[in-house]
């Protein structure tokens, strides 16, 4: 899954792409490097970012949309928490929700499930704003699998087939250093659910704060990250360095491949 932020104030891209025509590039080349999903956001979400309205995150998300699906042949997820994106984005020909807050916000069950658009359900704990601040935990694992199975049931009882859900821990999401590692470390534990699992790492302090490096300088962490969370069982991988992680990823797949031949 590679990253389009569509946002003046992302966290690494820093509004590079707000241009149009630089994002379809971007799209563009994210999928001759092997992107099969392009995840656009038009929220930051990173600790600390801003709240966008409803009619700015429109305009942001909903025309490039469109010139993806026009353009390219490729999966396009929406990363919004919105009611009204998500709408728009489905009618729009969007093919998966991908919300940090789970479809918790008023009407996002009921707009995913008028619909038949795969959805991705993130943890947080708290809000983007805040989440940084002093996130505490008695067992990160615990309450994270207690989410899943909480939130699982909400969509189905909202009539959201259980097939239709993608699983993510959401890393760096109120977490600290050691929560986030622990969590990367016992990803496996959510194949559980027999769901798909999705795990986001790409340039995210926890690789920062245990580097030293800013977050131009994060690809090698963020590439290790990849494979580990892909080797334990991440289905998704979002990034903003596609071809550098897809060459990864095949090394993993090739070693992986013969593991299954000889044990
Ligand atoms: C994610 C994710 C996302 N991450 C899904 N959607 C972001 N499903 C946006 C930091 O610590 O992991 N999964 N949408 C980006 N959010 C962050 C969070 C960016 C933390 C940076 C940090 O640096």
């Amino acid at each position: 899954m590679g990253i389009l932020n569509v946002t003046p104030d992302s966290f690494s891209d820093g509004g590079k792409f707000a241009h149009f025509e630089h994002a379809l590039a971007q799209v563009e080349r994210m999928i001759a490097d092997g992107a099969t999903i392009i995840d656009i956001g038009g929220e930051s979400t990173r600790p600390g970012a801003l709240v966008v309205s409803d009619e700015d995150e429109l305009a942001r998300v909903i025309p490039i949309l469109k010139a993806i699906k026009q353009r390219f042949n490729v999966f396009v997820s929406i990363d919004t928490s919105k009611v009204s994106v998500m709408n728009a984005a489905i009618a729009a020909g969007a093919d998966i929700i991908n919300d940090v807050r789970a479809l918790q916000n008023e009407g996002c069950l009921a707009a995913v499930a008028q619909s038949n658009v795969p959805v991705c359900l993130m943890h947080m704990q708290g809000l983007p704003q805040t989440m940084q601040d002093s996130p505490s935990y008695d067992n990160v694992m615990a309450e994270i699998e207690a989410f899943f199975h909480q939130r699982i049931e909400a969509c189905v009882d909202a009539g959201i087939a259980r097939e239709r859900i993608i699983l993510d821990p959401g890393f760096g999401f109120g977490k600290t250093l050691e929560q986030n590692f622990h969590l990367l470390a016992n990803l496996s534990l959510f194949r559980q659910f027999d769901l798909p699992l999705l795990a986001g790492l790409s340039r995210k302090s926890m690789l920062g704060n245990l580097l030293g490096r800013d977050v131009e300088q994060r690809l090698a962490g963020s590439i290790s990250a990849a494979v580990l969370a892909a080797q334990q069982g991440a289905h998704i991988i979002r990034v903003h360095d596609v071809q550098a992680t897809v060459d990864a990823l095949k090394v993993l797949k090739a070693v992986t491949a013969h593991q299954k031949i000889t044990d």
